[in-house]
C-alpha cells in the first residue's frame, strides 16, 4: 500500500523520462533526477540492484574490513619519494645502482589488474590500502599506479576521472614513487600526439603525482619516445626509465633478430636518449632464467644506468627469472600482491620478498608485513571477479604465440564473441602466423593490437596463413595492418615483410591528418591545473571523456561508492554508508522493489539519511 501511495505521489508521476541521451547510452537508465548528489549516486544504485549486470555478489567482502590493522597516527618512515626529492633524479639513480638491497616495484596498482582484471578496478580500493602501504612496506622502490591502459579505462568504463585518481593515490601515499607507464609519443592512447601534448601530458602528470615515467615505444623505436623522455628530463625532478621491449628468445642460437647484441644496441640508443634507469619490458613473460642472466650482466657490465626488469608470469616460471636476473646485479625488479600476481599478471611479492630473505640482495621489505596486505587484496580480486580474463592457469603457449600478458586475456574475450571461445588455441596459432607474416615485430600496445587483429580476422573467416601471405589482395585487411605497413607506428625492428608489404599497400593510399591544436588549446596546455586536465582527457578520448562527463552529470561522482555497491547493488534491509567527502556520509537502505510495471518499469523504495526517496528504473534485466 505504501508502495501504491508513492506511485501515486505527484512529484513522483513528475518525474519525467529523458530520452536523447539514453538513445546514445542505452546502458544507462532514463529517470530524471534532481540534481542533488544523493539522489544521483542513489539513481545509480537502482539501477544496479534492479539490473544486477554483474550478478547478486553474493558472499563478497568489502575490501576495507579486510585493511591490517595498522597506527594510522604513525607518520609513515621516509621512503624512495623522500631519496628522490633529497637527490634528484640523477642522484636517485646512481644510489639505486649502489643499493645492495633488491629494489622492488609493486605493480598491484596498475599493470596487476590490467592484466587480470581488464583494468576494472576503482579508485577507491586502490587508495583505500596506501596508508597501510606507505607504513608496512615503505622500502618499496615504487607503486606503479597509473598509465597504460588505466587512463583509458577509467574514463570508458568506471566513470572516473584519471587526474583524481592519481591526486588521491598521491595524497594517501607521501613516501614512496609512484610510477606510471608512458606510451611515448602515443602517451596512454594508441596513436602518437604532438609534442606540444606529450610535454603537456608529462608536465601535469608529475605536478599532480607521477616520479618515475617508464617510457617505451611498441617498436623499440628511439626516435619514437625521445620527445616523451626530453619532456620528463625537462623538469628536473622526474625519472626517466626507459624501456626495451624484450621478445624471442636470445639464447636460442637460432635467433637472428632479437639478439644480446640488438638489445646492447639498444641499450646504447636508450642511454644516449637520456634514460636515468634502463628497463626490460618482458610484455608477454619470455625472458626465461638463464637469458635474464646473460642479458643483465651485459647491460651492467656496459652501462652505469640501473637496470629495472618487468615480466609477466604466464608460463609460470618467472620467479626463477628475477632470482637469476638478482644474481646477475639487476637493481629493481616488479612483482604483485600474491592475490593480484601470477599468470598473465606479475611474479608474486611475497615469494620473491621470502626468496630474498637472509640473502645479501635482501630486500628489506618485512615479509609479515607483505601477507598482512594479501586479505585485503584477495578481496578485491573476489569483488572484480566479473571481469576475470578466464585464464585458470599459466600457459607454455604464450612462448609460440608470443602474446603480451593484457591482450592475452582481452583476446579470451574477444574469442568468446567469436564463438571460437573453445578454439582459443586455434586463435593463438593464429596470432603466431600473424606475427610471423608481419615480420616478428616486438608486440605490445599499439603493435600488439595489429597483431591480434590480424589474427582474429583470419580466424573469423577461417583463412589459411599461408595463403594469406602469399594473396593478401584477396582477403579484407584490417584497417590497423594497413596502417601499420604503411609505417604508421614506425619501422619495425626486423624490417619490413616483402614482398607482402608491397602486395598489401599496392593501389591503398593513406594519409595521416593530425588535427591542428589551436591557440587556445596550446594555451590551455601550458598552465598546469584542472583545465589543461579535461583538455587532455577530450585530446587522448574524445568519446570516453565525454561519456564520463556524461556520466557524472546523470550519477554524480560514482567513485565514492564502495565496489560491492557499485557494481551488485543494494540489499533489502542492509544499510550502507556513503562518505562523499569528508565529514559527509550518507546512509542508504533499501526498503522494497515494486514489479515491474507495464512499462518495464520498477520502483526502488529506498531511504536516504532517513527520508524516503522513490526511484523508478527501467527493467532490463
Ligand atoms: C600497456 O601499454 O598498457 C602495457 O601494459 C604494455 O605492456
Ligand atoms: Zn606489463
Amino acid at each position: 500500500a505504501f508502495l501504491q501511495a508513492v506511485l501515486a505521489d505527484e512529484s513522483f508521476i513528475a518525474g519525467d523520462v529523458s530520452t536523447s541521451f539514453i538513445d546514445e547510452h542505452p546502458e544507462l537508465i532514463t529517470t530524471r533526477v534532481s540534481k542533488d548528489r544523493g539522489t544521483k549516486l542513489l539513481t545509480w544504485l537502482a539501477d544496479v540492484t534492479v539490473n544486477q549486470p554483474h550478478g547478486e555478489g553474493l558472499g563478497l567482502v568489502r575490501p576495507s574490513e579486510k585493511l591490517p590493522e595498522v597506527d594510522l597516527n604513525a607518520q609513515p618512515t621516509p621512503g624512495s619519494r623522500e631519496r628522490l626529492a633529497q637527490l634528484g633524479p640523477e642522484g636517485f639513480a646512481r644510489s639505486l645502482r649502489e643499493q645492495t638491497a633488491l629494489a622492488i616495484t609493486d605493480t598491484s596498482f596498475r599493470d596487476a589488474h590490467q592484466s587480470l582484471l581488464a583494468t576494472r578496478v576503482r579508485t577507491k580500493d586502490l587508495v583505500d590500502v596506501l596508508p597501510a602501504v606507505s607504513r608496512l612496506t615503505p622500502e618499496l622502490l615504487s607503486l606503479e599506479a597509473w598509465g597504460g591502459a588505466t587512463y583509458d579505462v577509467a574514463l570508458r568504463f568506471i566513470g572516473e576521472d584519471p587526474w583524481e585518481r592519481l591526486g588521491q593515490m598521491r595524497q594517501a601515499l607521501p613516501n614512496i614513487t609512484i610510477q606510471m607507464l608512458l606510451r611515448g609519443r602515443n602517451t596512454v592512447g594508441y596513436t602518437p600526439y604532438p609534442t606540444e601534448v606529450t610535454d603537456a601530458f608529462v608536465d601535469e602528470a608529475s605536478a599532480v603525482g607521477v616520479d618515475i615515467f617508464r617510457i617505451f615505444d611498441a617498436l623499440n623505436n628511439v626516435d619514437q619516445m625521445r620527445p616523451a623522455i626530453d619532456a620528463v628530463r625537462q623538469n628536473g625532478r622526474s625519472v626517466a626509465e626507459v624501456g626495451m621491449c624484450y621478445s624471442g628468445n636470445l639464447l636460442d642460437p637460432a635467433e637472428n633478430l632479437y639478439t644480446l647484441d640488438y638489445y646492447l644496441r639498444l641499450a646504447e640508443e636508450v642511454v644516449e636518449a637520456g634514460a636515468h634507469i634502463i628497463a626490460i619490458k618482458d610484455m608477454a613473460g619470455l625472458l626465461r632464467a638463464e637469458a635474464a642472466y646473460t642479458l643483465v650482466s651485459a647491460l651492467r657490465e656496459r652501462f652505469d644506468q640501473p637496470v629495472h626488469l618487468h615480466t609477466h608470469d604466464t608460463a609460470g616460471g618467472q620467479l626463477a627469472t628475477l632470482l637469476a636476473a638478482s644474481r646477475a646485479g639487476v637493481d629493481a625488479v616488479d612483482a604483485a600482491a600474491a592475490p593480484l600476481s601470477g599468470t598473465t599478471s606479475q611474479p608474486s611479492l611475497s615469494a620473491l620478498v621470502a626468496a630474498l630473505e637472509h640473502t645479501p640482495r635482501d630486500s628489506g621489505i618485512t615479509l609479515d608485513n607483505v601477507f598482512a596486505l594479501e586479505p585485503y587484496f584477495e578481496a578485491v580480486r573476489a569483488l572484480y571477479g566479473p571481469f576475470e580474463s578466464g585464464l585458470p592457469a599459466p600457459t607454455g603457449r604464450v612462448y609460440h604465440h608470443e602474446i603480451p600478458g593484457g591482450q592475452l586475456s582481452n583476446l579470451r574475450q574477444q574469442a568468446i564473441a567469436l564463438g571460437l571461445a573453445d578454439r582459443f588455441e586455434a586463435i593463438e596459432d593464429w596470432y603466431a602466423a600473424a606475427n610471423r607474416i608481419l615480420g616478428r615485430p616486438t608486440k605490445v600496445t599499439p603493435s600488439s593490437k595489429v597483431v591480434g587483429d590480424l589474427a582474429l580476422q583470419m580466424a573469423a573467416a577461417d583463412v589459411d596463413p599461408d595463403d594469406f601471405e602469399q594473396h593478401p589482395e584477396k582477403y579484407d585487411i584490417p584497417d590497423s595492418v594497413i596502417g601499420f605497413m604503411a609505417g604508421e607506428l614506425g619501422d619495425p625492428p626486423g624490417g619490413w615483410p616483402e614482398p607482402f608489404r608491397t602486395k598489401i599497400l599496392a593501389g591503398r593510399h593513406r594519409t595521416l591528418t593530425q588535427e591542428e591544436l589551436s591557440d587556445t588549446q596550446r594555451d590551455t596546455l601550458s598552465q598546469q591545473g584542472r583545465d589543461r586536465q579535461v583538455l587532455l582527457n577530450h585530446l587522448l578520448f574524445p568519446g570516453p571523456a565525454k561519456e564520463c562527463e556524461a556520466v557524472r552529470e546523470q550519477f554524480g561522482d560514482v567513485s565514492v561508492l564502495d565496489t560491492r555497491d557499485y557494481l551488485y547493488g543494494l540489499r533489502v534491509g542492509e544499510e550502507i554508508v556513503v562518505d562523499v567527502e569528508p565529514g559527509v556520509s550518507l546512509y542508504v537502505e533499501l526498503e522494497a522493489m515494486s514489479d515491474t510495471d507495464e512499462r518495464g518499469m520498477r520502483t526502488v523504495m529506498a531511504s536516504l539519511n532517513g527520508q524516503m526517496r522513490p526511484v523508478v528504473v527501467p527493467d532490463r534485466s
